[in-house]
């Protein structure tokens, strides 16, 4: 039998000043998501707590493909204490036969008697259905708290459910002029912007970066701010004269590497760099670049939800002008590098106004001495109000 909703959570219980019951156990709920290290890549991030009493009794995160999925896990931990209780998730609860069975059932049979959810899952299977299985068994559900930080979680899963691409960043670290190199010093935006890149690229899949770039830095391209344990990210490059050395570390080490070049290539590179580890992708393209568009068909097609694009000025200039970008995310350092830095976008003689390329900023955040800025297109902004029922909603969680 379920029972109607008790009024389950003790005035003050793990409260935080401003925040409701709901939001707390919800962001108990996110910071579990992200113990998916690894990532659940093709499946969302998502972190689920049981509440009984005004008290935590289970807990539980997604973890990946095939594994269960975080409300189960939250029910095996919570046993017997689930009856009753209240279940606090990130994304609407599965109603459908997957790789695992759905949620909606087992939260019907533990006898769980609220269910409180961040955003709807986009997944046509689920999208609605989820909160609908659940009402129709007299569970009272609540939809939305926290639901902006939710979708930022798994705006690659949206993105690609949504529009069946993977979801393209690209992050620039520039002076106030602009210049994305300065004489005389590797890094120029601080210790705690390089570390948000980290954060950046744990999120996301892949990190790409031009050739020249590689030349220019030697980039490591890991997580090392953030945890030396983690699995580097997937490097992929545009190098479409294979250059890239067969001996470097990335492929020495076995870690995977994808390089794009184009149509003109040497065989004999492709087959050194084959035979190194490299998955070597050739692509139709011009003046030795290969085309974005179909660079971004073919990282969909081998099933990445996210990349982030690192640089160099090539790349940017060709991802700007090409329409290719979701999310531009700019770490501005407070220097101004005058005519010894280059610019990020190599001018072919145009204007490029973000708003034609239908982005906006839709974040600004001091990181010490530094700014971030976040611009998103448009249709990433209006996910916003997809997810949930009422977009009004996830803007006012901001
Ligand atoms: C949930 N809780 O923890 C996750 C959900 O193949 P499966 O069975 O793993 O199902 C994958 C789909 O389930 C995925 O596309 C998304 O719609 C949902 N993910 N749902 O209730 C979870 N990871
Ligand atoms: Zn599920």
């Amino acid at each position: 039998m379920v029972k109607a909703a008790p009024a389950e959570v003790r005035p003050g219980a793990l409260r935080r000043h401003g925040m409701s019951n709901d939001e707390t156990y919800i962001r108990r709920a996110l910071e579990l998501a992200e113990r998916a290290t690894a990532g659940t890549n093709p499946n969302p991030l998502v972190g689920a707590v049981i509440v009984r009493d005004g008290e935590i009794v289970g807990e539980g995160y997604h973890g990946g493909p095939g594994r269960p999925h975080a409300e189960i896990e939250a029910i095996l931990d919570a046993g017997e204490r689930a009856s009753g209780a209240t279940l606090y998730v990130n994304l609407e609860p599965c109603c459908h036969y997957g790789r695992t069975p759905p949620c909606t059932e087992a939260i019907i049979d533990a006898g769980i008697s609220r269910v409180v959810f961040s955003m709807y899952d986009p997944f046509g299977e689920v999208r609605g259905k989820g909160a609908g299985a659940l009402r129709s068994r007299g569970i009272d559900v609540t939809v939305g708290p926290c639901a902006y930080d939710a979708l930022e979680l798994n705006l690659p899963y949206v993105h690609r459910i949504v529009s069946g691409s993977p979801f393209i960043v690209l992050k620039l670290a520039a002076t106030l002029d602009g210049r994305i190199t300065m004489d005389g010093r590797k890094h120029i935006t601080g210790l705690e912007s390089r570390r948000r890149v980290h954060v950046l690229r744990s999120r996301l899949e892949a990190i790409a970066v031009g050739k020249g770039t590689i030349d220019l830095d030697d980039p490591v391209l890991d997580r090392r701010l953030l945890d030396p344990g983690l699995p580097p990210p997937v490097r992929m490059i545009f190098d479409s004269g294979l250059s890239f050395p067969h001996d470097h570390a990335w492929l020495t080490q076995g870690d995977p590497v994808i390089i794009y070049c184009g149509e003109g290539a040497s065989p004999e590179r492709r087959e050194l760099l084959s035979g190194a580890g490299a998955d070597v992708v050739t692509l139709p393209g011009k003046d030795g670049l290969v085309n974005l568009h179909d660079w971004v068909e073919d990282v969909g097609r081998r099933g990445f939800s996210s990349v982030l694009v690192e640089g160099g000025v090539a790349i940017a200039t060709s991802m700007m002008l090409g329409g290719i970008i979701d999310r531009l995310v700019l770490f501005v350092a407070p220097v101004v590098a005058g005519a010894g830095g280059e610019s990020w976008y190599r001018d072919p003689g145009l204007p490029v106004w973000l708003e034609d390329g239908e982005l906006a900023p839709t974040r600004v955040e001091v990181i010490e001495g530094d700014v971030m800025v976040v611009y998103d297109r448009f249709h990433v902004r209006s996910y916003l109000g997809a997810v949930t029922e009422e977009g009004e909603l996830v803007h006012r969680s901001r």
